[in-house]
């Protein structure tokens, strides 16, 4: 078998990928999940249609979600993963010796169970006496606990139907309020050509929050675009980051060239988001 799975995120744009297999293909409580072999990245998970990651470009995104804030805070004790149950960002956040808990609240128990069985490169990083999952709505837990994480990564699916809310300005709210002073959060945050409006409210959200809230970017192909962005959140300059040590293990996509670069942004978005 060899078909095309063609994503039309945006009704004027659409991207494929060639498929050699359906793995899985469920209809879980939440969302209609497949696994399928790709030709050319692997095996790929795919959410109510939306590719979320592939075994090829994910370590890209998983790299610059987990180490831009990371790096920042510098030796972070507690962080927590919201969504994220596919396991690639706790992978990446348990490579920092200096975490003693990694909390994961992942709505859905199958992207778990399905990751677990599909991506081995991930390593099981659940595996780790560290990690803690919680399966339940992430609102509820923030709202539990203030003040308690020093590092938040928003390892979201897109802003459509139940993830709609976690772009909302109450969400970064409540996801500030949990962090501790001189914490900092990072969050998926879409696509500068397709979703420059909601990017701005988001950053505008963040400023009325935070001292040093920034947009970056990343290059994953099988995204819309070609890449996708992240909002990073606190009151700790990005740029500290640039003086910590990366954790052991190696990194696939991240170096200080990167790390710098990530935050330039092209013109025509840099003056629609900072003026
Ligand atoms: N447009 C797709 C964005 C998907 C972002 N979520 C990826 C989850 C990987 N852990």
């Amino acid at each position: 078998m060899s078909i095309w799975f063609t994503e039309e995120l945006h009704p004027y744009y659409r991207k494929g990928i060639r498929i050699k297999k359906i793995l899985a293909d469920e209809q879980t409580q939440f969302q209609h999940l497949q696994i399928v072999e790709t030709e050319f990245f692997g095996k790929a998970m795919i959410l109510d249609g939306i590719i979320q990651l592939t075994e090829r470009d994910n370590i890209g995104y998983h790299e610059m979600i987990v180490h831009v804030p990371m790096l920042a805070v510098g030796k972070p004790k507690r962080v927590l993963i919201v969504g994220g149950g596919d396991g690639g960002s706790l992978q990446q956040v348990l490579r920092y010796p200096s975490v003693e808990e990694a909390v994961v609240c992942e709505l859905d128990q199958r992207v778990v169970d399905l990751s677990r069985e599909h991506f081995a490169s991930f390593g099981d990083p659940w595996a780790d006496p560290r990690a803690r999952l919680l399966v339940r709505d992430a609102f509820g837990f923030l709202e539990e606990n203030p003040a308690q994480f020093e590092v938040i990564i928003s390892d979201t699916t897109d802003p459509i139907g139940m993830a709609e809310r976690l772009f909302s300005d109450e969400f970064y709210k409540l996801m500030v309020r949990a962090l501790t002073p001189n914490g900092a959060a990072a969050t998926q945050c879409e696509q500068p050509f397709f979703d420059t409006e909601l990017i701005k409210q988001i950053y505008q959200s963040a400023q009325e929050k935070v001292k040093h809230p920034a947009y970056y970017y990343a290059n994953i192909p099988t995204y819309p675009g070609g890449g996708i962005g992240f909002m990073y959140i606190s009151d700790t300059p990005w740029e500290n980051g640039l003086k910590t040590p990366y954790p052991s293990g190696k990194n696939n996509y991240l170096n200080p060239e990167i790390h710098k670069a990530a935050f330039a942004l092209p013109e025509f978005f840099r003056k629609e988001l900072y003026g």
